[in-house]
């Protein structure tokens, strides 16, 4: 792309403005917000190695600061960018028990932001990338500052959704319900640069299966027989590669950029699987399915699962449509949970 053809994520957002009805204004502030978020969080991200140098969480800083944890860190920077908008009702974040109204003393919108603020953080140590996810939904409830209603809508009624990648670039992927659009930091610049336009799974997918193996034995039968066929040691399959980072959305870009499939599913330790379905499951999902592919808890697409929980976990199985669908067929056979 030649330097005169730059296309930032502000200005895509703004031509989007035109098209997309419910993007106006609102949602527009919103995504801009965020990724102002993401680039002070990549910031720090990139600076984390130097913790130990520097003072690692619970210590000072060089300013006499306490550190924060990294996670910690990201849940206030999203915070702060987003409760002075004037463009949300309330928010709720992985790493807070209950949803987070906006205060008094700012003005209200529309809108509620749900978000993890950073996934897979465990990774940090060891250099490994990490992510945001953040899904976006429209106040249903009649209260000014939100209620817990306005957040435990289906995955199904996201206005927006996407994810931040901290990993050997900075990218920025999200969807409004037209398309799927993925945008690199550019460290120079400081801005987020138009790379990946109208995202899509491959067709033909990449024959790649993405999941814990090491919890093999915790598996139902289904997920057992699903993974042999895989290996070709079962029926006419194999022909597959295996790849797990463990980092949620550095696993999602892969599968999203290569094709294949992505499951973290129930087993005997963790009987509804470990993933949230609101920070996590549900807006990756959003995309998936903007992608041309899907998602699935194994029997329920996740776009239609009706959450109770704020917290709520599932099993998710997500990537190319013909995976996700062969993991349904499988597990169809295992006894209700
Ligand atoms: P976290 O929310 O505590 O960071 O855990 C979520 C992470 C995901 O990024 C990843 O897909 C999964 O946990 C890996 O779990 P496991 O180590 O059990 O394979
Ligand atoms: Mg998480």
């Amino acid at each position: 792309m030649s330097q005169s053809h730059v296309h930032t994520i502000s200005r895509f957002l703004i031509d989007q403005e035109r098209l997309n009805r419910e993007s106006r204004g609102a949602l527009t502030d919103i995504l801009q917000e965020i990724a102002l978020a993401a680039k002070v969080i990549s910031r720090e991200v990139n600076k984390a190695g130097l913790a130990e140098i520097l003072g690692a969480a619970g210590d000072e800083n060089v300013h006499g600061e306490e550190v924060q944890k990294l996670d910690v860190f990201a849940d206030r920077v999203i915070y702060r960018a987003l409760d002075h908008t004037g463009r949300l009702a309330c928010m709720a974040s992985e790493e807070h028990e209950g949803f987070i109204p906006i205060p008094d003393k700012f003005p209200t919108g529309d809108y509620v932001v749900l978000f993890d603020p950073l996934d897979g953080s465990s990774n940090i140590d060891v250099n490994v990338s990490i992510g945001t996810i953040f899904s976006i939904h429209r106040k249903i409830s009649g209260g000014e500052r939100g209620a817990l209603e306005d957040c435990l809508q289906t995955g199904r009624r996201q206005v927006a959704a996407g994810y931040v990648l901290y990993g050997s670039s900075t990218m920025m992927v999200y969807t409004t319900g037209s398309g799927v659009h993925g945008f690199t930091l550019d460290p120079s610049l400081g801005e987020f640069i138009l790379s990946h336009p109208d995202m899509r799974f491959p067709t033909p997918p990449m024959k790649v299966y993405s999941i814990n193996e090491a919890y093999f034995s915790r598996w139902s039968e289904g997920q057992r027989r699903m993974v042999a066929y895989m290996k070709g040691e079962e029926g006419v399959g194999g022909g597959f590669s295996s790849r797990y980072i463990g980092s949620l959305v550095a696993d999602f870009h892969r599968t999203l950029l290569r094709g294949g499939v992505f499951m973290y599913p129930r087993d005997t330790k963790s009987p509804e699987g470990k993933l949230r379905l609101l920070y996590e499951a549900a807006p990756l999902a959003f995309v998936a399915e903007q992608a041309g592919g899907r998602a699935s808890d194994g029997r329920t697409d996740i776009m239609d699962v009706v959450p109770c929980d704020l917290h709520q976990r599932t099993p998710l199985y997500i990537g190319s449509r013909e995976f996700v669908d062969m993991a349904e067929e499988y597990l169809r056979e295992d006894p209700a949970p």
